[in-house]
């Protein structure tokens, strides 16, 4: 069975309800990390009211038996503090729809004048879910040797120029983690608190990019057969399911189109020494095409560049109307974050994770873990000794 992930849950609903199916059994959960990652993604600077409210935490309904997995559908319960969907004085009817919400498209999609009915579901709250399940994703992941790193790279004009690489993304998660906007910059990190901090007093809000970076991804993760098996299809579609999120690149990205192929493309070289590497010595000297050639991993990092618009809520209004008076007005505000770009990061990390594993087990399956990982063991000793006489080479 594929891995596979649901979510329920509306962001004023008693809970948030991530399935999780197609993980073998075996896989150690790390409920430690998995909460850590649901408490990142509450935090960063210039978030709102809410995070005050909420402590996420994940429980685990199903699927789990003394720490471990057993193979079994993983039900994972994140409950809502702010519950009151049905509480007609604190959740009153929204008749003017937020430009770049889903308030207007979504009430001429289901026949109301209520966005409330869309805006609960559409709600970015509903990423907690996201991340507990892609943070069950990744403790799988870090049992074969892959562990995905996100962190902001910009907001509005602030941007940091950090290369996060196998030898220093480590030392980058901490400068991260002592971050407010999780930029492991600190002078770009503190530029960009001040440049929320500005927009706030504007009354306005932002976005930015965030990147993900995966290492020790074995080649051939992925396929080129089938275009829904390409990765970079399937990372592409999984970030711009996130909320908010209006582009995603591939290494370069878009750059690829203003350069000639000679800068462009990756060159090849083999060094001998570094066969237990995950790229088997085929080293690239750049890193252009973010890890992915025809669709699957070539051994290099994988490496997601995202971006994120600013959040729609604004404390100043949009011109708007009222959708039962059809009225000129301002759009809506309620208690509302100014940048989401922190939790954001954390979302990809996650949501990139998941996808990253979901390959993982679509080349390494097993029901259990002790076979995934003999799987893959087995796979990059067959690498190695390419040309396979088993091949008829
Ligand atoms: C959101 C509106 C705000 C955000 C929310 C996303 O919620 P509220 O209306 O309750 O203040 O805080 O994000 C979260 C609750 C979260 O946990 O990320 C929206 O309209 O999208």
């Amino acid at each position: 069975m594929p891995l596979s992930y649901r979510t329920a849950g509306e962001s004023h609903g008693p809970a948030l309800i991530a399935l999780v199916e197609g993980l073998p059994a075996g896989v150690e959960l790390d409920v430690e990390f998995i909460d850590g990652e649901l408490r990142r993604r509450q935090g960063g600077y210039g978030r709102g009211g809410r995070q005050r409210i909420e402590s996420d935490r994940a429980t685990f309904l199903s699927g789990v038996r003394r720490g471990k997995t057993i193979g079994s559908p993983i039900a994972i319960e994140i409950k809502n503090a702010d519950s009151r969907i049905d509480d007609l004085e604190r959740t009153p009817p929204v008749h003017r729809p937020r430009p770049g919400h889903a308030d207007l498209a979504g009430s001429l999609k289901w026949l109301t004048t209520d966005c409330r009915e869309t805006l609960e579901r559409a709600s970015a709250r509903e990423t907690a879910a996201r991340v507990a399940a892609g943070a069950v994703a990744r403790v799988f992941l870090r049992a074969l040797g892959i562990e995905v790193f996100g962190f902001v790279r910009s907001t509005l004009d602030v941007r940091t120029e950090v290369a996060p690489a196998a030898a220093t993304w480590k030392a980058l998660r901490e400068a991260r983690d002592a971050s407010e906007v999780y930029c492991p910059d600190a002078a770009a990190s503190a530029a960009m608190v001040d440049r929320i901090h500005r927009t706030k007093a504007e009354k306005d809000t932002a976005g930015g990019l965030v990147e993900a970076h995966v290492f020790g991804c074995p080649p051939g993760l992925g396929s080129c057969m089938r275009w829904e098996d390409r990765l970079d299809a399937r990372l592409a579609g999984a970030v711009m399911g996130v909320q908010a999120f209006k582009s995603v690149e591939i290494g370069l990205g878009r750059e690829c189109a203003a350069r000639p192929g000679s800068q462009v493309h990756d060159p090849i070289a083999f060094d001998p020494a570094a066969r237990q590497e995950r790229h088997l010595g085929f080293a690239r000297t750049s890193n252009n095409a973010g890890g992915l050639e025809g669709g699957m991993t070539n051994g290099m990092p994988v490496v997601v560049v995202a971006a994120m618009k600013p959040i729609a809520t604004l404390g100043k209004g949009m011109p708007s109307v009222d959708l039962v008076t059809k009225a000129d007005v301002g759009s809506q505000y309620e208690r509302s974050d100014v940048s989401a770009i922190a939790a954001a990061s954390v979302v990809v990390e996650n949501v990139v994770g998941f996808e990253i594993a979901r390959a993982a087990l679509d080349k390494f399956a097993g029901d259990t873990m002790l076979e995934t990982t003999a799987a893959l063991e087995r796979y990059l000793d067959m690498a190695r000794r390419l040309p396979l006489a088993e091949r008829g080479q």
